[in-house]
């Protein structure tokens, strides 16, 4: 196995990676909760970057520059809302790891740290969530040549706890 899966309990804007995914919205114009902390830890320019890219998929995922982050890169990638199960939810926030990870190939990035997307305003249940997240970073790495190491950033300690429990069990 050519990567580790590092767990980071905090504050994602902090952490000096190739790359931050962001969980941002459709309009990628901004938002609260992580959207909202790391505009605010970037800077006004990423909002300039995020015009150009003219919206984005939910599913898919686009990158800027980090301006004023210790990250290099943001992925920006639209989780789904959770509407109960039968919308393709899973699937969605499935794509939203596998395509922010595309993305570090394409551009030869080596480390990207992911937040618990869809699992905060989105209500996804964190437990599915988790488990999802974990399986489609395990997948898409143990298929892939080019070495990244992921990082999960653990805002509070429920995903801790998740996670720390998933990684274990495998
Ligand atoms: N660092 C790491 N994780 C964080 C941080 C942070 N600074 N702040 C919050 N989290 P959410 P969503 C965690 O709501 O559910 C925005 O308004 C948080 O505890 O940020 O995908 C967008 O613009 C939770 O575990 O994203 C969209 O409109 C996780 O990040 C919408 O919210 C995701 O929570 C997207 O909703």
């Amino acid at each position: 196995m050519a990567y580790t899966i590092t767990l980071f309990r905090g504050d994602i804007t902090t952490l000096k990676v190739d790359a931050i995914v962001n969980a941002a919205n459709r309009t990628l114009l901004g938002g609260g909760g992580v959207d909202g902390a790391i505009h605010r830890a970037a800077g006004p320019e990423l909002l300039e970057a995020c015009r150009l890219l003219k919206g984005c998929e939910t599913g898919e995922a686009k990158l800027t520059p980090g301006f004023r982050l210790a990250a290099s890169y943001v992925i920006h990638t639209v989780g789904p809302v959770w509407h109960g199960g039968k919308n393709r939810e899973k699937e969605l926030l499935e794509q939203c790891y596998m395509n922010s990870l595309e993305l570090a190939v394409k551009h030869r990035l080596s480390s990207i740290a992911f937040p618990n997307i869809s699992t905060g305003v989105y209500g996804f249940p964190k437990a599915l969530a988790a488990e999802i997240a974990i399986a489609a970073v395990k997948d898409f790495l143990d298929r892939q040549k080019a070495k990244i190491q992921p990082t999960f950033v653990l805002f509070d300690k429920e995903n801790e706890t998740l996670y720390s429990t998933l990684l274990k069990k495998k």
